[in-house]
């Protein structure tokens, strides 16, 4: 299986995140793709590729354009006003406020643009997220030319960015911008399945309404764990999209043997629907030794939920999401790949 990267990806680095009452070290770190690259060479999983360079045209039919814009200038604002650390925001639009009034001033329109604290800009993070919104592109125009799969180690990952907003170490959408792209080179039907602990908000909201994109989600329950405010198993879609997401929430400490029950149950949804294509946002912050999850998945089950998808028979991009046990987030993500390509 061919494996999209860009070392550019790199260049977000040294950020911090609020966490706990203080500001700490970004837990998505650089090494974390180190890690799986370095696993990934040393199985001879294939050819790791560069990917092309790529203009925002399909990322702006899923996100609004004045975002992406504000994404490509948020730390050189920053900067400009002679600040220095992470670019962070510290007030959000609530219920009451006026939400739909954008600000003028950078700390407002760090709040407009996200929904957390935990998702800063430093002087690498365009040129990092733009190469991971092109590893994407590449990776679906790779799977769209006839291969039965590829992985776009994206970093940063995607799957909390929605339409207008950042968040969850998550800048540009790039399953969704996957999905899309499946889309425009001619798939009708595409699934985006999330496996990954942490519900894809953002993903589920990009397509909520639609009909021709599926999204299946496998988390943590959101009344216990981020995202918090979305998740839940009655949300379905609506309009044209009514019954096309699909959301399985899980308790804290959720193990195999219920988790691949879901899978199961899951992949019997993503049959229903059909697809041409499948988007996979992978998150391997499963694993029972993540520092910031409640899940307990081992390497052994990564490997079957690889297989499990390769059952499915459709040509799948895999796109890189979690993953914080920056030591085992190598094997694990090698141990679904090798597990799909057994199969
Ligand atoms: O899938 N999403 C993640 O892995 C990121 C979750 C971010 C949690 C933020 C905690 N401060
Ligand atoms: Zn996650």
């Amino acid at each position: 299986m061919k494996t999209i990267f860009s070392n550019k990806q790199l260049g977000h680095r040294d950020h911090h995140e609020l966490y706990n009452g203080e500001l700490v070290p970004g837990f998505e770190t650089h090494a974390r793709s180190e890690f799986i690259l370095s696993s990934l060479k040393r199985a001879d999983l294939g050819q790791v590729l560069e990917p092309e360079t790529h203009d925002l045209e399909t990322a702006r039919q899923i996100h609004v354009p004045d975002y992406l814009e504000f994404l490509s200038k948020a730390w050189d604002m920053w900067e400009r006003d002679g600040r220095s650390g992470t670019a962070l925001p510290y007030a959000w639009p609530s219920r009451g406020l006026r939400g739909r009034v954008r600000p003028t001033s950078l700390d407002g329109l760090l709040g407009y643009y996200s929904f957390d604290a935990s998702t800063g800009f430093v002087r690498g993070t365009w040129e990092a997220v733009k190469a991971s919104h092109d590893t994407v592109l590449t990776g679906a125009d790779i799977v769209s030319a006839g291969n039965p799969a590829a992985f776009a180690l994206c970093r940063p990952p995607g799957h909390h960015a929605g339409p207008d907003f950042a968040g969850g170490y998550c800048f540009i959408n790039n399953a969704a911008v996957a999905a899309q792209r499946l889309r425009n080179s001619g798939a009708d039907r595409v699934t985006v399945l999330d496996i990954d602990y942490h519900h894809g908000n953002g993903t589920q909201e990009i397509f909520y309404e639609r009909d021709d994109v599926q999204v299946v989600n496998l988390h943590a329950d959101p009344s216990y764990e981020y995202p918090f405010y979305i998740g839940a198993a009655e949300e379905k879609g609506a309009g044209p999209g009514l019954g096309f997401t699909v959301n399985y929430p899980m308790p804290a400490g959720t193990e195999w043997s219920a988790w691949s029950q879901a899978l199961e149950h899951a992949l019997g949804e993503v049959r229903s629907f059909s697809p041409e294509r499948l988007v996979v946002s992978l998150g391997v912050d499963t694993f029972e030794g993540d520092p910031i999850s409640r899940f307990k998945l081992r390497k052994e089950h990564f490997r079957q939920t690889g297989a499990l998808i390769a059952q499915m028979g459709l040509p799948t991009l895999f796109v890189m999401e979690g993953g914080y046990a920056v030591e085992a987030v190598g094997e694990n993500v090698l141990a679904v790949l090798q597990g799909f390509e057994s199969a």
